[in-house]
């Protein structure tokens, strides 16, 4: 039974991970960012049960990677709570991620590990996350900013820039 659960936790895992584009064709949306822009890196380290820095702020319709650092001695979880529902999200590390009808819930991160977290945000706003393992009390939050500009568009590039409703 365990090793069904993992093969479909595997599977689904495979399934959200696709190409930014098509990710904007199942949320029928468009956008002005194009497939292939650069993701925007953030490196949050987990230190004394806390996630550092925090908040992080990211632009909205940027890909975004959340590369997280276990630096403590004992396990710890990423936890998106409400954000990450119905976003594609492709994860990658050596963490163990759970995907339930939602999408990610939850990433244990073992002790030294690195786990890294892509999704592209679609709406501007502040999130929490935490870690759910009990009695760490931990949260650090993501604010998704508004762009002033222009998203960048690559030179020679074809994308529309549509009004969003
Ligand atoms: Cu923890």
């Amino acid at each position: 039974m365990w090793h069904n659960r993992a093969l479909i936790n595997r599977i689904v895992a495979l399934v959200l991970a696709l190409p930014w584009f098509h990710d904007r064709l199942v949320l029928g949306q468009t956008s002005a960012s194009t497939p292939d822009a650069p993701a925007i890196r953030m490196d949050i380290s987990i230190k004394a049960r806390q996630f550092l820095p925090s908040p992080v702020s990211v632009p909205v319709w940027r890909p975004v990677m959340l590369v997280f650092h276990n630096q403590d001695v004992e396990l710890h979880a990423f936890v998106p709570m409400r954000f990450l529902e119905g976003v594609p999200v492709h994860v990658d590390g050596n963490g163990a991620p759970q995907f339930g009808e939602q999408g990610l819930e939850r990433v244990l991160i073992p002790s030294g590990g690195k786990e890294e977290i892509r999704f592209l945000p679609t709406t501007a706003s502040q999130f929490e996350y935490c870690c759910d393992l009990p009695g760490h009390q931990m949260v650090g939050k993501i604010v998704v900013e508004e762009e002033a500009a222009e998203p960048n568009i690559a030179p020679g590039g074809h994308t529309s820039v549509e009004t969003t409703p």
